[in-house]
């Protein structure tokens, strides 16, 4: 082709691309690269909040805005990577909540399925579909999709927790919807501990049958997680990647506690260091316990940060992670894997 030949396909093709626009059409030649990357590349960026640096703002915002008129009390963990977006990583939202003393927040329910990891206070509930779910430090409590829920701090401290929700997923599937309860509050239906007894004892009712995709067990306290994970410590075989870690289940199905978000605690043993490993899935990390040291991505783009008990990080899609622990270190995360593998996408890599 000539020198000529091709600046006139040059200007040409801009041309062609304005007719194009004007036609409501865009040719895919132009985005065709970034769209099919040889390798996934997220938009969110490894990054911490460093707890003891967001807490005394997270505080503050009890002076800012009262339950009542926020709806909920969030502080919003908005990835760099994603500025404006409101995202933690690509496919999961993720904030921290504060609910002080005497204070509740009404109850509402939503499509968007949503997790909360405790991180400090006691005597506060999540009442899912008329069950207290109370809140000790590590417990896991799930809101499967549509349930109605509401908090409230009976106690006399500050409780925080860490939230995790499907919002971006299904807000891009055009899928959400919400709705407040009548009342501030939905009637009791169960009494604390019995969607655990009921079906997460290794025993159903008779006659049970699933009625949704979701676990009917709401509340995962710690203590049971963590004797789990320290028995596997104990007798279990330790994983060069994973060091222990176990999911979180519904145990009347074997899936995912929840359908669009993979939950895990993870055990690494004081001086242990994990073989890097990635994969498909956007993550959330929280500390439960210990300290310790994370590379996140490997070459130039290698970050790498201390963490300390109830720091949370976020690791972005395909990056490799590797975890130091200083201490005994109790991780949780939260991801989007379980869409993965519904979908037949995902890929891990060891190494
Ligand atoms: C929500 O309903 C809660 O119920 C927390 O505590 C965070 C973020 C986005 C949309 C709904 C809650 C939320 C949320």
């Amino acid at each position: 082709m000539t020198r000529e030949h091709a600046a006139g396909r040059e200007a040409g093709n801009g041309d062609y691309r304005q007719r194009a626009a004007a036609a409501g059409l865009v040719p895919l030649w132009t985005f065709f690269g970034e769209w099919f990357s040889a390798e996934p590349r997220a938009s969110a960026v490894a990054y911490r909040w460093r707890y003891a640096d967001v807490r005394s703002t997270v505080l503050d915002a009890a002076a800012a805005v009262s339950t009542a008129d926020a709806e909920r009390r969030v502080l919003v963990l908005e990835n760099p990577g994603l500025p404006g977006r409101h995202l933690a990583t690509d496919a999961l939202y993720a904030g921290l909540q504060l609910i002080m003393p005497g204070e509740s927040a009404r109850a509402h329910r939503h499509t968007a399925s949503a997790l909360r990891l405790i991180v400090e206070g006691e005597n506060t509930y999540t009442a899912v579909a008329g069950e207290r779910c109370y809140m000790r430090r590590g417990d896991l409590i799930v809101t499967p999709s549509w349930a109605w829920h509401e908090h409230r701090n009976e106690g006399g401290e500050p409780t925080i927790w860490l939230d995790v929700l499907d919002v971006p997923l299904i807000r891009f599937l055009g899928a959400g919807f919400s709705e407040q309860y009548s009342e501030p509050e939905h009637p009791k239906r169960a009494p604390p501990g019995d969607s655990r007894l009921r079906y997460g004892q290794g025993l159903v009712p008779v006659g049970f049958a699933r009625s949704t995709g979701a676990s009917p067990v709401f509340a995962y306290p710690f203590e049971y997680a963590y004797e789990a994970l320290d028995h596997l410590r104990t007798h279990g075989e330790r994983d060069a990647c994973h060091a222990f870690k176990m999911e979180y289940i519904d145990p009347t199905s074997g899936g995912p506690a929840i359908p669009t978000i993979s939950t895990f605690l993870q055990l690494v043993p004081v001086g242990f260091a994990t073989s890097p490993y990635r994969s498909t899935a956007g993550q959330i990390v929280m500390a439960v316990r210990g300290r310790g040291r994370v590379t996140i991505g490997r070459g130039v783009e290698t970050v790498t940060f201390d963490y300390e008990p109830s720091d949370v990080w976020a690791v972005p899609s395909w990056q490799h992670v590797a975890v130091e622990a200083a201490e005994e270190s109790v991780l949780f995360i939260a991801s989007d894997e379980a869409v993965h593998r519904k979908l037949g996408v995902w890929r891990e890599e060891r190494s």
